[in-house]
C-alpha cells in the first residue's frame, strides 16, 4: 500500500527502493515539493512556537538540516537494516524477532482513539488519520537507550496537528499513549517469556509541551511506504530527542490526562529508565555508558560507527522545554 501524500508528488518506485536516493538531501526535498532551499534554518537555531498555534516559518525543513552536518550523522540507514534490526517486544526480544512475527499483523482495519481531558474526543480510522495534516518526510536520528542508532527518513505529520482536532481542557497536562493489545497476534504478550516481562499493553507519555512541540511525529510511514508491522505499523509516535522506547509503536490510544501517566519501561525498572528519558551522554545508565553510539550505517550487514551521543541526540532546540529541571536525575 502506498501512502497518500497530498501535499507532494509520489515518487517513483525505483527511487523509493534505492536509499541512496535519500543521501542527496537537497535532491530528494526538492523531489517532494519542500523547498527552496533558503528555508533551511541552521542546526541549534532555536524555534519559538505557540503550543496550539501554526508552526513556524520555515519548520518543515528544520529537522532535515542537521542532515547536512559534515560528520557520521547525515548518513541514512538503510532500510534492510531498519526493517531487521527492531525493538518491538510485542513481537518477541530479539533484535530479528519482530520482522519474523509480524509479518501477519493485522492493521487494517485500525482505530485510533483519542480521548481524555478534551472537548472533543474522536476515533479515526487509518484514512482518516492520513488526513489530519499533509504527511511530511522528517529524517530522525533515533538513539536507543541500549546505546545504538539509526538515521531514519520517517513520513508522517506532527503530534500536535492531532492535539489541535482534540481540543486539550487546559487541565490536560500529560498525553498518554497505549499500544494495541491483542495477545493472538503477539506472541510476546501472550507469554511473560517472549515479551521480556513487559505488563502490556505497553504505555507511554510525554508532557503536553513536549507532545505538542513541533518535532513530535506521528509516523505512517518510513522510506516512502506506509509503516512496516515490526516498526509499529500503522501508526507510531517518533520523539527524536529521548531514548527510543518513548516512540511508542502501533497506537490505539492517546489519551489527555492531567497527572504524569505510567510508562512502560519506567514500571519494569524506574533506576534505570525515568519518565523523561532525554538523551543525554553526560548520565550513564546503571549499566553501561552513554557518552557514545553505535551509529547503525550503510555497508555489510554489521557495519557500524562508533561516535559521540550528543545531548538531546542533537535536537538542542527542545532544551529550553526543561529550563529549571535538573536533567542530570530526570533521566
Ligand atoms: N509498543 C512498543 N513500542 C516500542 C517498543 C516496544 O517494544 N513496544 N520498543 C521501543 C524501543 S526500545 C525502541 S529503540 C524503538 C525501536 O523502533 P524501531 O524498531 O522502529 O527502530 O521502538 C520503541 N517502541
Ligand atoms: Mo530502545
Amino acid at each position: 500500500m502506498l501512502i497518500k501524500r497530498p501535499r507532494y508528488q509520489t515518487i517513483a518506485e525505483n527511487q523509493v527502493t534505492d536509499e541512496s536516493v535519500y543521501q542527496n538531501r537537497r535532491q530528494v526535498l526538492k523531489q517532494l515539493g519542500f523547498i527552496g532551499a533558503g528555508a533551511l534554518l541552521s542546526p541549534g537555531q532555536s524555534l519559538a512556537f505557540n503550543l496550539f498555534g501554526d508552526d513556524p516559518p520555515g519548520f518543515k525543513t528544520h529537522a532535515l538540516s542537521y542532515a547536512k552536518q559534515e560528520n557520521d550523522n547525515q548518513t541514512l540507514t538503510p532500510l534492510n537494516k531498519v526493517t531487521s534490526h527492531n525493538n518491538f517486544y510485542e513481537f518477541g526480544t530479539d533484535k530479528a524477532d519482530p520482522k519474523a512475527n509480524a509479518q501477519a499483523f493485522k492493521v487494517d482495519p485500525w482505530q485510533l482513539q483519542v480521548d481524555g481531558l478534551v472537548e472533543n474526543p474522536f476515533s479515526l480510522s487509518l484514512d482518516e488519520l492520513y488526513k489530519i495534516a499533509p504527511l511530511e518526510e522528517r529524517i530522525y536520528r533515533l538513539r536507543c537507550v541500549e546505546a545504538w542508532s539509526m538515521v531514519i527518513p520517517w513520513i508522517g505529520f506532527p503530534l500536535r496537528a492531532l492535539l489541535q482536532k482534540a481540543k486539550p481542557l487546559s487541565s490536560g497536562k500529560y498525553v498518554a499513549f497505549e499500544t494495541l493489545y491483542d495477545p493472538k497476534q503477539m506472541p510476546g504478550q501472550a507469554s511473560v517469556f517472549r515479551g521480556g516481562g513487559i505488563d502490556y499493553p505497553y504505555v507511554e507519555g510525554l508532557r503536553m509541551d513536549e507532545a505538542a512541540h513541533p518535532l513530535t511525529l506521528l509516523a505512517v510511514g518510513l522510506y516512502g511506504k506506509s509503516l512496516p508491522a515490526q516498526n509499529g505499523a500503522p501508526i507510531r509516535l517518533v520523539v527524536p530527542w529521548k531514548y527510543g522506547f518513548k516512540s511508542i509503536k502501533s497506537l490505539v490510544r492517546i489519551r489527555i490526562t492531567d497527572k504524569q501517566p505510567p510508562t512502560t519501561w519506567n514500571l519494569l525498572a524506574p533506576n534505570e529508565y525515568g519518565f523523561y528519558a532525554n538523551v543525554n551522554p553526560k548520565v550513564d545508565h546503571p549499566r553501561w555508558s552513554q557518552a557514545r553510539e553505535r551509529r547503525i550505517t550503510t555497508g555489510g550487514l554489521f557495519a557500524s560507527n562508533r561516535i559521540d551521543t550528543l545531548p538531546f541526540n542533537g535536537y538542542e532546540e527542545v532544551a529550553s522545554l526543561y529550563s529549571g529541571m535538573d536533567l542530570g536525575r530526570s533521566y
